[in-house]
Parts: C-alpha cells; sequence; structure tokens
C-alpha cells in the first residue's frame, strides 16, 4: 500500500501550480482532465480482450489506417472530457481530418489553450496485447479571444508548447509530463484509481546504449541512418548495442528515457517524410526528451524548431540519449 510519502498527481499540480507560467489554475485543470480521461482509456484498454471490441471498426482515419474499435472510443473520451472543461478552444487529433473549434459559452471567459492528441498510439497492438499509449502536446492559442480557432492555433512550433505528455497503458498504467520544468513520472494505483508520483525528475541516462529502429526498413534507409545501425552494431568500445523495438513509440520512448538509448523513425524511399507526425507525436516527445535531458531532431533540425505547415505532415524522427543522437547526427552530416 502505498505511503503518505507517495505524493498523488493532484497534489502535486497543486504544489507546482506557481511554476505553471500564467498560472492562472486552467493549466492544472486541464491537466486533471487528462488525469481523468486517462483512467477512463484505461479501463477500456484493459478490458479490450473481454469484450468484442478488438477489430477494427470497418472505418478509416485521415492516415488510411484502419480504425480499431478503441481507437475511436479513446478518441471520443479525451475529447468529450476537454470539452467539457471550458479550458480549451480547439482540439486536433489523429483520428479527426480537421481540428475542433470550442467556442466558450461565456463571453467574457475565454478559453486559452489548444490540445493535440494522439489518443491512442500503437494501435494495431491492441491484438496481440502489447503496451499503447496515448501523446498530448497543449499551446496557448494565437487568435485573440472569441473568434473560431484558426489553423495557426495548431501550426506552431513545437518550442512553443506550454505542457506535454503521455500515457503508457502497460504493465502498469503510468501517465509521463512536463510543462517546462522537469519531467515526472506518476503510476496509476487501479485498486484507488490515483496516481502517484513514482518517477520525479526523469533524465535520459547520459550514455545509452539502446537502439529502437524497425530494421526491416533497413535496405529503405538513406546511407547515414544505415551506417549508425551498424555503428550501433559493431563490436568495438562499449558496443554491440541492444537493439530494442516495440513498435509502440510511447513504449520504446519510455524504455530508452530510463535505461538510456535512441528511437529513430527515418524517412525512406517507403514513406518519403517518415511516417511519425510532427504536431501530436512528435513535438510532444521532443519537449519531455530535452527536458529530461535527451534530444529530438528530425534529420539536421530539431524537431521543436521546424514550423508545421499542415495539421497530420510526417518527420523523420530521431529521440533519445543526447550521446546517442549526437552520434547519429554525425553518420548522418556525412552525406550533406
Ligand atoms: P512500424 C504506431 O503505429 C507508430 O506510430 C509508433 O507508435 C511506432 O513506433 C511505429 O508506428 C511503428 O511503425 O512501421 O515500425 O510498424
Amino acid at each position: 500500500m502505498l505511503g503518505k510519502k507517495h505524493k498523488t498527481l493532484g497534489e502535486f499540480i497543486i504544489e507546482n501550480q506557481s511554476s505553471f507560467q500564467y498560472s492562472s489554475g486552467e493549466l492544472s485543470r486541464l491537466i486533471n482532465a487528462i488525469r481523468l480521461a486517462a483512467k477512463v482509456v484505461n479501463h477500456e484498454v484493459n478490458k479490450a480482450g473481454l469484450i468484442d471490441i478488438l477489430g477494427a471498426a470497418g472505418d478509416t482515419n485521415i492516415q488510411g489506417e484502419d480504425q480499431q474499435k478503441l481507437d475511436v472510443l479513446a478518441n471520443d473520451i479525451f475529447i468529450q472530457t476537454l470539452k467539457n472543461r471550458e479550458i480549451v478552444c480547439g482540439i486536433a487529433s489523429e483520428e479527426e481530418d480537421d481540428f475542433i473549434s470550442i467556442n466558450s459559452n461565456d463571453e467574457k471567459h475565454q478559453n486559452k489553450y489548444v490540445v493535440l492528441i494522439d489518443p491512442l498510439d500503437g494501435s494495431s497492438n491492441i491484438d496481440v496485447n502489447v503496451s499503447v499509449g496515448t501523446i498530448f502536446s497543449i499551446y496557448r492559442r494565437i487568435t485573440p479571444a472569441g473568434t473560431p480557432v484558426q489553423l495557426e492555433d495548431f501550426l506552431q512550433p513545437g518550442n512553443k508548447q506550454v505542457a506535454a505528455g503521455y500515457i503508457v497503458y502497460g504493465t502498469s498504467t503510468m501517465l509521463v509530463y512536463t510543462t517546462g520544468d522537469g519531467v515526472n513520472g506518476f503510476t496509476l494505483n487501479p485498486a484507488l484509481g490515483t496516481f502517484y508520483l513514482s518517477h520525479p525528475d526523469m533524465k535520459f541516462p547520459d550514455n545509452g546504449k539502446i537502439y529502437s529502429v524497425n530494421e526491416g526498413n533497413y535496405v529503405h534507409f538513406l546511407q547515414g541512418v544505415k551506417d549508425y545501425i551498424k555503428y550501433c552494431q559493431e563490436e568495438k568500445e562499449d558496443r554491440p548495442y541492444t537493439s530494442r523495438y516495440i513498435g509502440s513509440l510511447v513504449s520504446d520512448f519510455h524504455r530508452n528515457m530510463i535505461k538510456g538509448g535512441i528511437y529513430m523513425y527515418p524517412k525512406s524511399s517507403v514513406s518519403e517524410s517518415g511516417k511519425l507526425r510532427l504536431l501530436y507525436e512528435c513535438n510532444p516527445m521532443a519537449f519531455i526528451a530535452e527536458q529530461a535531458n535527451g534530444k529530438a531532431i528530425g534529420g539536421r533540425t530539431r524537431i521543436l524548431d521546424i514550423v508545421p505547415t499542415e495539421l497530420h505532415q510526417r518527420v523523420p524522427f530521431f529521440v533519445g540519449s543526447k550521446n546517442m543522437v549526437d552520434k547519429l547526427q554525425e553518420f548522418l552530416d556525412k552525406y550533406k
């Protein structure tokens, strides 16, 4: 039984309220809304194998991927929870072709935040009982109060995020997030429905030794990426490194942040821009990575400095321990 020494997420949010920029309490309420939605989705994910919720919903999302029923359910849960709180003026989701504008009912009170979300990343793993996750990214709106939210509110560079985080529905369910003042991880006690601070001040270990990439695509990678993978595999100095790839970004990222490692989803001759989405996968994970002493690049550029051009755009993504990302950069630069 967790004793008093384990702070709850609610206590942590209150205690750290003052460190939130523009701390008017709304960002706290927004994180609390995500906490509630995470518990509801966790409940559905954990029983997915028990009721006929598996299998595609027969529909496909804008990415052309079969929509698993759990994808749709998680999307609805997060959107409804965020809508109900009168804090958010717009939501963009991997599962929604366009963003959703939420105009405040109260003319005087304007909702200040936009949220971008991947409600259930790695959903193809659901049917084989492998961890999946939710990823979220939070900005303050750009457009003046009152007007419907425009695309510019969403197409902000990642360095403007005010908060970002993920939930990993794994052997235990964890919520990990940052508001720009470090990264903290909270583990759900399912018996109590309470998240407890289990991983304070998370940091990537300096020298990672795990590399995560789908090596089945090796033949399609740029030469610099191929050279780096061979570097990881050669028997020299502290190598060969360990290869670990779950096929679920949140799970691979989470393990690498704890043990040290690099996750790579390069562009290739089959996916010209890579597979991962800048706005609701790469930017939030890059914000967390940099807050945890790690690094995130899209090739030659820092992920957080990329100016987005469209809601569902994809970018190549390399994220993890600084030493590993820097070494990869050296190999990429050889072919400038
Ligand atoms: P591949 C899941 O679909 C995802 O977006 C990430 O969570 C995961 O790391 C990657 O795609 C897996 O893609 O092409 O290796 O199956």
